[in-house]
């Protein structure tokens, strides 16, 4: 009887060493090694049907090498955390002046006033309010509105994470938010996961249109005497929108000012990106088909192009940025470089494999790219080079990416796998 039972313990012992052995905490899945590939109709559609004249095709991505994540721009090496948070302000300055633009230093004061509450929202006791921000400089004023939702569990005693949604598409106001169901912003899912959100309307802060100028915050806080190739482009300026719902919301006492996330789809996706490198009080950003000026790497220049991209839509990023279409090996940084920006905070990017116009594949390598960032701090993060199939989340430490099959959206599906990974990420940090 004693015999058999030493059997069994070494066999269980067994099992459970070759188990361990053959998943190593972070190995992926035999079955995620295949990875995900463009399909061949669909780079068909795109270069026939869809937008002519760019490259889809792997084989004629351009010959290219990334600035390296460990050098600073005038090429010393780092090699340290402590190296590394030193250089950071330098990265970001070339960021601003290159890409996105500087926020002018002009003073403004901002007053938040309640123009709407709904209680016991859902029926489960959540409050809904809408936010009226009224950003005041030189005897003018500009104002936007957002929308937060804080659940019934959140108390000054036991305060809740929050996700702040830039919305790129419209304002969702108060009562749409809480009695129609939106899979662009599924406020109810969220506030059943745990967390508050909020959201506002990027038009509101900026509008997003070429020559609308005049009537956003980027006139109204313009420095004159600064230099005109590097003032801030909408991108920008709606992430420094979202820096200033975040000072009201972080505010709150039912919400924890340490655990919050900036979410974002497309150009919204690209600016949530920028706003955490901006305002590091964001610990996690989530960006859903971002593409070129977002996750995409822009060496690749494979979709959507820098030349592309400045020409459609020149109000979003700084003027010094076009130049660089065309010619993108000269830019001084790519945007792994952006996602290195905001590590060693969490980072989730989503790319959607009808999507080629955003370069999947291009987002995913841009990821990866931070990882030298992520071991300085010795914080865990995807490591495998190869993308994941399709539907299939991967997600490692602080990163994670999944590739969602279908169109260009963000979807009930993207929440879904988002939400999976912040309830990790917030229970752990
Ligand atoms: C596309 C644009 C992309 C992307 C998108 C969006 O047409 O080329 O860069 O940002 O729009 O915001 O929906």
């Amino acid at each position: 009887m004693k015999l058999l039972n030493l059997q069994n313990a070494i066999y269980k012992l067994i099992i459970v060493a070759s188990i361990v052995w053959v998943l190593p905490v972070d190995a992926e899945p035999a079955s995620e090694k295949s990875g995900w590939q463009a399909d061949l109709q669909q780079v068909e559609i795109w270069k026939t049907k869809r937008r002519a004249g760019i490259n889809y095709e792997e084989s004629q991505v351009p010959k290219y090498q990334l600035p390296d994540s460990l050098k600073t721009i005038d090429g010393k090496s780092i090699k340290t955390a402590k190296e590394w948070k030193a250089h950071r302000p330098m990265l970001l300055k070339t960021f601003r002046e290159h890409v996105y633009g500087v926020r002018p230093s002009t003073k403004y004061q901002v007053d938040y006033k309640e123009v709407g509450k709904r209680e016991n929202a859902f029926g489960i006791g959540a409050t809904a309010r809408q936010i009226r921000a009224t950003i005041s400089a030189r005897g003018k004023t500009h104002s936007f509105d957002f929308v937060i939702v804080i659940p019934k569990s959140a108390s000054s005693e036991s305060p809740v994470p929050v996700i702040v949604q830039i919305n790129n598409r419209y304002l969702i106001p108060l009562d749409k938010a809480v009695d129609k169901f939106d899979p662009f912003w599924p406020v109810e899912k969220i506030i059943r996961s745990g967390y508050a959100t909020v959201a506002f309307h990027t038009s509101d802060v900026d509008p997003d249109k070429r020559d609308g100028y005049k009537k956003g915050i980027r006139a109204m806080l313009e420095d004159p005497d600064s230099d005109q190739n590097a003032r801030w482009g909408s991108l920008s300026a709606w992430g420094w929108g979202a820096s200033r719902v975040l000072d009201f919301t972080i505010k709150q006492p039912e919400i924890d000012p340490k655990r919050t996330a900036v979410v974002g789809h497309s150009r919204g996706g690209k600016t949530a990106l920028w706003a955490a490198a901006e305002d590091e009080r964001f610990k996690v950003a989530y960006s859903n088909n971002s593409g070129c000026g977002g996750a995409a790497l822009s060496r690749r220049a494979y979709g959507e192009t820098v030349d592309r991209i400045t020409g459609n839509f020149p109000h979003w990023f700084c003027k010094r940025f076009k130049t660089y279409g065309g010619r993108e090996n000269e830019l001084p940084i790519d945007q792994h470089q952006l996602i290195g920006l905001i590590a060693p905070r969490a980072v989730y990017v989503v790319s959607a494999d009808k999507d080629l116009w955003a370069d999947p594949r291009g987002e995913y390598t841009s990821l990866i790219g931070a990882a030298p960032i992520y071991d300085l701090f010795g914080i865990k993060h995807i490591k495998n080079t190869n993308m994941p199939a399709l539907d299939s989340p991967r997600h490692v430490g602080a990163t994670g990416y999944h590739i969602r099959r279908g169109v260009h959206n963000l979807t009930e599906q993207d929440w879904g796998y988002f939400l999976d990974f912040s309830k990790g990420y917030f229970q752990a940090n």
